[in-house]
């Protein structure tokens, strides 16, 4: 958050209570995201909310009424000193017996067993803890009841390993008071490396000048002043500021009361966790901006799609069959009968593709649940084009994305790639082309080209009847004449032409049709290989664009505190 309104009100968090089922609410908004992204983000990316996930958790529901406390600080800033007086005991070796601080010591105010678990979890060796309520003393305790304090190891430690638990612990721990000294507290490694990274943990945070008495009193407020002027780089403005002084009780008591505080709100816990949250928001917030999510791929993209699925399906070739076999069938029922039947042995253009052939022929449907067309496998340039359109559906409408959505949103539009040729195929076969039924312009014209072949074949014999009797010199036929030519020869030839003639209107009928039939077997074909592209491609981008929503406003409600 940069801005100034921000920035004021993040100042003032450290007043502000954190409501527990605020919180849960927010960490479930965290859960929610990260299983509307799951294998879509890369993991590495959501390991700190998943980290978060799961220590809030466990932290919630281990002891809410524990708050845990860590003093951290550099070598020698006196955290052991503070540690050993606040217990009043001698418990945490103080520098003498450096090196031995590389591990982590805890004291109890009040009973243990409680506290346990916590610890366990925590990580601190049972032998390394202490409780405060067997000392005679424990009624002036009870203010701090429930107070886990922490001796942490110097986060400078030439040990590595010193350092990974440092780190490990400021992780966990509900409070962290930073321990720096005259010498040191303006170190860069302190800030740098510690107190910036806590700029968003302010309200759980509390720095102390220890080893005030080193400094001549009037010293005090300069350095003072000095070491907020440090803070407010930091970004910890506004954070408790005080100067201790180990040796002297006295010189602890606004620690003490401090701490007092922090236990008697019993906020530590959740504000650190609040804390948390906001880090993780924040660290996500890049993954998901703010884009509106796009309504899905856009109608440009999806009619490249579908042409491009139309091509590689074969639907050219299938329509130009369809066109092919309607003339054939038409030809069949309509053309002149003396070559009708001549034109039934050749194949049907259709059924050359294992497409259904004229009705009654059809292919057997266990054989096209299988698929298996002939239709031509899509050539390089068609499955090409296909891939570039996937690509550009995938590339619209992951337009607006954040950087880290594209490449999930094209590998959705690829995920069934592979099955999209036997899905086409199949399509393909399960489409109705329209050529089942024989139209009734067929039968009549059929029918009409019987009747005048009939007029033909009658006047023929008529004739031929005629040159017999007159050829066996028996009394010739009695012919009817139209006009001037005997019936029979005008049953004869005018059938004949009358059959060319109907034939032949016929033609450009037919050919018109098949175009037509071609036209609605495309508009068909197209339709369904759409439905495949919706289904195996658009689907499952807009399964991820869905997901993006989710997760974003996931994510705006886990930023709601
Ligand atoms: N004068 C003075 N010396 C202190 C104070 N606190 C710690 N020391 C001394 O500083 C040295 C380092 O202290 P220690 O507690 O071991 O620091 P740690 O490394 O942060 O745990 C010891 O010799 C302490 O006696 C303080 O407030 N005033
Ligand atoms: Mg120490």
């Amino acid at each position: 958050m940069s801005n100034i309104a921000g920035r004021v009100r993040e100042a003032f968090r450290g007043d502000q209570r954190v409501d527990a089922d605020a919180l849960i609410a927010r960490l479930d908004a965290v859960r929610r995201f990260l299983t509307a992204v799951d294998g879509l983000l890369p993991d590495s990316d959501l390991v700190p909310a998943h980290t978060l996930v799961e220590r809030a958790g466990t932290r919630l529901a281990l002891s809410r009424d524990h708050t845990v406390v860590a003093l951290a600080g550099a070598t020698g800033s006196g955290k052991s000193s503070l540690f050993n007086a606040l217990a009043q005991l001698e418990l945490s070796p103080v520098g003498v017996r450096r090196p031995t601080t590389g591990v982590t010591h805890a004291c109890v105010w009040g009973p243990l067993e409680g506290a346990n678990h916590l610890l366990d979890w925590i990580g601190v060796l049972p032998r390394h803890r202490f409780v405060r309520e067997s000392a005679l003393d424990a009624d002036d305790e009870t203010a701090l009841h429930g107070l886990i304090l922490l001796d942490l190891p110097d986060f400078d430690s030439v040990q590595r390993s010193h350092r990974l638990e440092v780190d490990r612990l400021l992780g966990l721990v509900d409070q962290v008071v930073w321990v720096v000294d005259p010498q040191k507290y303006a170190d860069r490694v302190i800030h740098d490396s510690y107190l910036r990274e806590f700029h968003r943990h302010r309200d759980v945070t509390l720095v102390v000048l220890n080893q005030a008495d080193r400094l001549p009193p009037v010293e005090v407020p300069r350095v003072l002043d000095d070491l907020r002027r440090l803070l407010d780089t930091d970004g910890l403005t506004g954070v408790p500021l005080l100067a201790t002084t180990a040796l002297d009780p006295a010189g602890m008591v606004g620690l003490r009361d401090a701490l007092e505080r922090t236990v008697a709100e019993r906020q530590a816990a959740l504000r650190r966790l609040a804390g948390d949250v906001d880090t993780v928001v924040a660290g996500l917030d890049e993954l998901v901006g703010s884009a509106r999510p796009a309504g899905g791929p856009d109608d440009a993209a999806i009619n490249g799609l579908n042409r491009a699925l139309a091509g590689a399906a074969g639907v050219p070739a299938v329509t130009e069959a369809v066109e092919r076999a309607y003339r054939h069938r038409a030809g069949a029922a309509t053309g002149w009968p003396v070559v009708r039947g001549w034109r039934r042995l050749r194949p049907d253009p259709l059924r050359r593709l294992h497409l259904p052939g004229p009705a009654g022929d059809q292919a057997d449907p266990a054989e096209s649940l299988v698929a298996a067309t002939s239709v031509p496998d899509p050539t390089a340039a068609q499955r090409s084009a296909l891939g570039l359109a996937i690509r550009a559906v995938a590339d619209r409408a992951a337009a607006d994305l954040p950087a880290a959505w594209p490449g999930a949103v094209t590998s959705a539009a690829r995920s069934r790639l592979g099955d999209l040729p036997d899905a086409l195929d199949r399509t393909i076969a399960g489409t109705d082309l329209g050529l089942d039924r024989r139209p009734v312009w067929w039968r009549l014209v059929g029918g009409v080209q019987w009747l005048v072949t009939l007029a033909a074949v009658v006047g023929l014999g008529w004739l031929v009847l005629g040159y017999a009797l007159r050829a066996l010199g028996l009394p010739a036929l009695d012919n009817p004449m139209v006009g001037q030519v005997p019936l029979p020869t005008v049953l004869l030839l005018g059938g004949l032409l009358a059959g060319l003639l109907v034939a032949a209107l016929t033609r450009p009928v037919v050919r018109w049709a098949a175009r037509r039939a071609r036209a609605r077997a495309d508009q068909r074909l197209t339709a369904r290989v759409a439905q495949v592209g919706d289904e195996y491609v658009l689907t499952p981008v807009r399964i991820v664009l869905g997901s993006y929503a989710q997760a974003r406003d996931a994510l705006r409600d886990a930023a709601r505190r």
